[in-house]
């Protein structure tokens, strides 16, 4: 990143770290008093959640190019998904994608073409997932990819947000009679070199174990003894097994794993088609739009709604999208929690709990930023009358014709102008 090998001690070292920060500027023995609420930790009921640092790791290539223009005159979208990890992505007999992951990938091919089908998949081991993105070969990775910092700067990449909250576990064979993730120090452990699994294992067993490449097929042949990954892919691996019932899976979670799509830091406009994608999901599921309402609350949903599904303002075209790009999405492929609960949820034979992947509104993690209105006004000059209808802030959701000079704007303030 252009900076000196410590710059996090620094930060660290003469600012403190977020909880200081929070408590001499805000909480209880301030004069603000605040409680740490949304803002603590994620361990600790809230949602501040950093991805991790990750091993060190770094590409030359910085592809440069209007991805989204050349989706467009290619007529589809160039996914990356995972060889086949059944709930997240996987092919059915007649070769068609399923998954979670797959579902992304529709959701985007939705919000550019009004049509699911505008993509093509390409399957991508660990190994070869990141060089593929930054040569231009997909133009997204949607496949159990975990954000990393190293990543994120070693590689020049940008992550959309976080699709699945997940945690690195052990699968065993319930005959080995284990039942801690610290008694497999010494064991011969299955894991996909190159993965974060690969680093975190290294640490967390201080190099005491045997290491063979591979996955489910390595272990189901003894060649290893234990196989270690995100929990999530081990629960869908074992799933597919002959016997689920003989093996199990360690209840320690021995790193971080956010989980989320991603594309080359270079092109700022696809990077925000694609977290507005994924915050599209998030939010319909806040705010209880489905596939089957969508078209109900098009016209009838409040004020936000509205926004979101393009009935009002013009996001879609900051994006370079229709503005209904949203309502495409949901009415589509569904929001969130329709998407979970097919592929990983209730509605699948996985049958896994929401937990940290819910939304925050329940006690999970994810959480979308607002959507807003209309036409940006950068600056404005104080004393100028203008007709507004909506402001930032408390004024938030007002109708028409609120006289800007009423509010005693001065300096810059971002507002939205009625057109
Ligand atoms: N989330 C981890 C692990 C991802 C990973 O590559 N997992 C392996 C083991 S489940 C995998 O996806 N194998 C199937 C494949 O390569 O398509 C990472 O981003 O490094």
């Amino acid at each position: 990143m252009g900076l000196s090998a410590d710059f996090m001690y620094e930060i660290i070292n003469q600012v403190g770290n977020y909880g200081e920060i929070y408590e001499n500027n805000l909480g209880v023995n301030t004069s603000l008093g605040l409680n740490r609420g949304l803002n603590a930790l994620w361990t600790e009921g809230g949602l501040l959640y950093s991805p991790p640092l990750g091993g060190v790791t770094s590409s030359n290539v910085d592809f440069q190019t209007d991805t989204l223009s050349e989706v467009i005159s290619r007529g589809k979208i160039i996914c990356g998904v995972s060889t086949g990890i059944y709930g997240f992505s996987s092919q059915t007999d007649n070769g068609s994608w399923i998954g979670f992951d797959v579902d992304y990938c529709r959701a985007l091919a939705a919000a550019i073409f009004n049509d699911t089908s505008k993509v093509e998949y390409v399957a991508l081991s660990g190994n070869e997932r990141f060089p593929a993105l930054n040569d231009g070969t997909v133009d997204l990775l949607s496949r159990n990819s975990t954000w990393t910092m190293g990543r994120d700067t070693g590689l020049k990449l940008d992550w959309a947000g976080i699709s699945f909250y997940d945690g690195q576990g052990f699968l065993i064979p319930a005959s080995l009679g284990i039942d801690n993730a610290s008694q497999l120090a010494g064991k011969t452990i299955c894991v996909q070199s190159y993965s974060t699994s690969e680093y975190n294992l290294k640490s967390y067993f201080n190099d005491d174990f045997t290491q063979v490449d591979g996955s489910d097929e390595e272990y189901l042949n003894g060649d290893c003894e234990v196989l270690t990954t995100d929990a999530s892919a081990l629960l869908s691996k074992r799933a597919g097994f002959d016997q689920p019932e003989d093996h199990l899976i360690l209840n320690e979670r021995i790193s971080k794993e956010p989980l989320g799509p991603l594309v080359r830091q270079s092109d700022q406009q696809w990077a925000n088609i694609t977290r507005w994608t994924l915050n599209t999901l998030i939010i319909a599921e806040e705010k209880g739009i489905n596939s089957s309402n969508v078209d109900e609350l098009k016209n009838g949903g409040d004020d936000e709604t509205r926004i979101i599904l393009g009935t009002e303002g013009e996001l879609g075209s900051y994006l370079g999208l229709s503005n209904d790009f949203a309502y495409r999405i949901i009415k589509h492929v569904g929001n969130y929690e329709e998407i979970f609960d097919r592929n990983l949820g209730s509605g699948s034979t996985l049958n896994m709990e929401r937990g940290y992947n819910n939304t925050w509104l329940k006690g999970g993690l994810l959480y979308s930023p607002p959507f807003d209105f209309g036409t940006v006004i950068p600056v404005v000059e104080p004393g100028i009358t203008v007709n507004v209808i909506r402001l930032f802030g408390n004024s938030r959701g007002r109708h028409s014709t609120d006289i800007l000079s009423e509010f005693r704007i001065s300096g810059q303030v971002k507002m939205y102008a009625l057109k």
